[in-house]
């Protein structure tokens, strides 16, 4: 059982199900988390409420909708070297491509504190069919196909959602401590399209992800993986996040990346990126570049 948004003619977008044969049917909550704190207010699973509302009548197909993102997160925090692939290629971008050094990349993949940095606002996010955007002063751009996990203020697991961590290879291998430069900016986070229930998933870990890159009407990119390739517990990266922390509730944790296109691909303007998590959706974004700009002094 998925919950989406979709775009409504007298409102901004409406909270909806989805169910196995992809019908839609209406929630009469404003969010996500309306809809999870009555599932509690009624002593329910989400899972029991979202059921109930399949004895309506359906509104449509789900192929049929204008979907936006699932929910408004207020903040988006991202997970990082937590797949042997994501770790290979950052040591390819910190070391011109030494395979045999060894860097901080292999200390936190082993380190019992993981990774974790602070990606994206409500703001800067956006949802399937929107464009995210390509910066201005980086050569080397790639989208990150992760597991996004929906928690509450508690760090409890609610759903999962796909998510796109957009990256600077350049950036980010010329000094690390240029991260949030190589990961924060406009429209350089994608979630969606859907939230899957985590009392629906039997066990997370079978979930798959699929990245495929298209440039005019070819596909340049197609990659797969499975979160059970992820050195980490999911529930681990959720605690080192909400500890000491304050966290809002619809939150999402990215859990890193796992699929990374070949090291001499870049992004290009124009492009159309398609992520795809097994049970969730695919999240689909065009790709835009920004204008060149001159720092400005002010
Ligand atoms: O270490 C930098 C970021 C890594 C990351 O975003 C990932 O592994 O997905
Ligand atoms: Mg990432």
């Amino acid at each position: 059982m998925r919950i989406i948004r979709y775009k409504k003619k007298e409102a901004k977008h409406q909270l909806a199900l989805v169910n196995k044969e992809s019908f839609v049917f209406d929630l009469p909550y404003p969010d996500f988390m309306s809809f999870v704190n009555e599932a509690e207010k009624q002593g329910k699973t989400v899972l029991a409420l979202a059921k109930e509302f399949t004895a309506n009548e359906p509104v449509e197909k789900y192929e049929n909708m204008i979907l936006t993102t699932p929910l408004d997160a207020p903040e988006v925090w991202a997970s990082g070297v937590t797949y042997e692939k994501s770790r290979d290629a950052r040591n390819y971008e910190a070391t011109e491509g030494k395979l045999d050094a060894t860097t901080f990349y292999d200390k936190v993949y082993d380190a019992e504190r993981p990774e974790i940095f602070f990606k994206s606002t409500a703001a800067r996010t956006v949802g399937p069919g929107q464009e995210v955007y390509l910066r201005s002063d980086s050569n080397w751009q790639i989208p990150e196909p992760e597991l996004g996990l929906v928690i509450n203020k508690d760090g409890k697991i609610l759903g999962y959602t796909a998510g796109n961590d957009m990256s600077c290879r350049d950036i980010e291998g010329e000094n690390p401590l240029y991260l949030p430069q190589a990961k924060v900016w406009k429209n350089s986070c994608s979630i969606g399209p859907a939230i899957l229930l985590a009392d629906a998933v039997e066990d997370p870990y079978e979930l798959t992800i699929t990245c495929r890159i298209f440039r005019n009407n070819e596909k340049v990119f197609d990659g797969m993986a499975s979160v059970n390739q992820l050195k980490r517990k999911l529930d681990e990266l959720v605690s080192y996040l909400v500890l000491d922390n304050e966290i809002f509730d619809g939150t999402v944790l990215l859990t890193g990346t796992c699929v990374v296109p070949p090291n001499e691909f870049t992004l290009n303007d124009g492009d159309t990126i398609e992520i795809e998590i097994s049970g969730v959706g695919i999240l689909i974004n065009p790709v835009k570049q920004q204008a060149k700009k001159e720092t400005v002094l002010y």
